[in-house]
């Protein structure tokens, strides 16, 4: 009876810090959620063919309707840190996700060398049926017995077994299959689980799964007596039922200073929380780089109406340079390279030789489409112009101005940057066309920045010239580009 019984420290320890680390993911996850509040099941995320939305805003009446003004501000007290602040919200995120996974596989090789995996398997088909009545049970307000030889009754051990064996696996999956550099370098398995959409709506309900654990946790353990409950939260037995709500009680209050906490340092001190997610996921997200995008998709499947990012510049050289049909456009190429150069547009076409990548997007906020786009590897280009030994990182810099033609934002040039082996990567293109036509104005005329594997912010749209760098650092605010600036998104965003 004892061994059954028994919940060692271990379990203990592992319980508390995932009452930590479920309820930052659920908040930071809700902060993700909120800057593209609404679920599709299609991968072209197409306006108004959502399946659910979670939005009261109106539409804005701008001029233009840019996907920036889809934030939805959620408060502080339900998201972390709240106020529509995405960047801050990821970072949080993916701190949990490298601690969390790093304590559950310890958790996981504890469960299964000491055996107590076996008590969260049901004895046979029967403990389902059983299950059931509990429940009924429950509605009736009778607590059910235990299984023999187990220390919780069937509906308690389904709960658990979905908990620990079935929810963790699946999030850490479907939030793993929704990073850009993952799900681009295996676009064969995302295809098969449905798509990007699909897969994201599916870690919603992953979320839900977890909600209604938690709620129905709690419940049991007021059902069954606070003190009773907790004392084997704390001591592994309900022995001592006052001293555990004592010090149980404690440590809520623990978490809940960790929220408080956490919310405060990501509206006051960004840039503290950015130091700490670098330190934590950039190991991580290093490796990412080195996973090439391999995407083939269906020509015939490309996105109809692109939910375009950001508006177009309006300054009189861009305008002039429509007018007259990009023949006096040139794309400049130069900083630490042996040979600078200058492009026409009908210098990229001659380079493009008709190469062309039909691709997936993954914008930061959550939302997809796929076009052809056709243009020169990046690689090419560099080839030609050659960095010099010491050069790092490639700049782009663009037309665009964020605080002179985006209502929605406050100053500053639109820029990106890439260290070379991102920029070296077979699919990261200087793109001159979408789905065999010039490329549209709202998608970056005319030419843009293709980063497959990475997140769409980083794909510059509107630019004017590529440097070749040994730092970047000193560029901008020196973050590397305008939103890794302005908000706290990551330079290396491959998640
Ligand atoms: N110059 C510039 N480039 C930009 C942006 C921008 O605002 N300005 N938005 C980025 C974001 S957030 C995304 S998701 C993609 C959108 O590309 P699309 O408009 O072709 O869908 O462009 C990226 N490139
Ligand atoms: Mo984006």
């Amino acid at each position: 009876m004892d061994t059954v019984f028994n919940f060692p420290w271990w379990l203990r320890v592992e319980h508390f810090l995932n009452i930590i680390f479920v309820t930052f993911f659920i908040r930071s996850g809700i902060e993700i959620l909120g800057t593209f509040p609404r679920l599709h099941t299609n991968v072209h995320t197409q306006a108004g063919k959502q399946w659910a939305e979670f939005t009261i805003k109106e539409k804005p009446k701008h001029k233009y309707y840019a996907v920036g003004s889809e934030y939805e501000d959620y408060s502080p007290v339900i998201s972390l840190p709240g106020r529509g602040l995405l960047g801050q919200g990821r970072y949080w995120h993916f701190m949990v996700v490298m601690g969390y996974v790093s304590c559950f596989l310890i958790y996981y090789v504890l469960l299964f060398a000491t055996g107590q995996w076996l008590r969260y398997i049901p004895p046979s088909w029967h403990t389902f049926v059983e299950a059931g009545q509990n429940m009924i049970s429950y509605l009736a307000f009778v607590s059910p017995e235990p299984m023999a030889g187990y220390p919780f009754n069937a509906a308690q051990q389904l709960a658990y077994a979905t908990a620990i064996f079935i929810l963790p696996p699946f999030m850490i999956f479907t939030g793993m299959m929704q990073s850009p550099a993952v799900n681009t370098h295996w676009p064969k398995l995302t295809r098969a689980l449905g798509g990007r959409q699909m897969i994201r709506s599916a870690h919603w309900w992953g979320l839900i799964g977890y909600l209604v654990f938690i709620i129905g946790h709690v419940t049991m353990v007021m059902v069954h007596g606070y003190g009773h409950e907790v004392s084997k939260m704390v001591f592994g037995h309900s022995d001592e039922p006052l001293g555990a709500a004592v010090i149980f009680t404690i440590g809520l209050a623990f978490v809940v200073f960790l929220h408080v906490w956490a919310t405060r340092a990501s509206l006051e001190k960004p840039r503290s929380v950015e130091k700490l997610h670098n330190l934590i996921v950039r190991p991580l997200t290093r490796q990412l780089i080195k996973l090439p995008s391999r995407q083939e998709l269906d020509p015939d499947n490309v996105t109809e109406h692109f939910r375009a990012s950001g508006c177009p510049p309006e300054n009189d050289e861009y305008i002039a340079m429509l007018a007259h049909d990009y023949e006096d456009y040139y794309l400049e190429i130069g900083g630490l390279v042996e040979r600078p150069m200058t492009l026409s547009l009908a210098d990229l076409h001659e380079l493009s030789a008709g190469h062309s990548q039909t691709t997936m997007h993954n914008c930061v906020q959550g939302f997809s489409s796929i076009g052809t786009w056709g243009g020169v590897p990046l690689a090419t280009i560099l080839e030609l112009v050659k960095p010099l030994p010491g050069a790092t990182d490639v700049v782009f810099l663009c037309f665009q101005n964020m605080g002179r033609d985006d209502a929605l934002y406050p100053e500053g040039w639109y820029y990106e940057s890439c260290p070379l082996m991102e920029a070296e990567q077979p699919q990261t293109l200087v793109s001159i066309s979408l789905n065999g036509e010039h490329i549209p104005i709202k998608n970056g005329a005319p030419m843009r920045l293709r980063l497959e594997t990475s997140t769409g912010f980083r794909s510059a749209k509107w630019i004017e010239r590529i440097e070749v760098v040994n730092r970047y650092d000193i560029i901008g605010k020196g973050r590397g580009g305008w939103f890794e600036d302005f908000d706290s998104y990551d330079r290396l965003q491959m998640i």
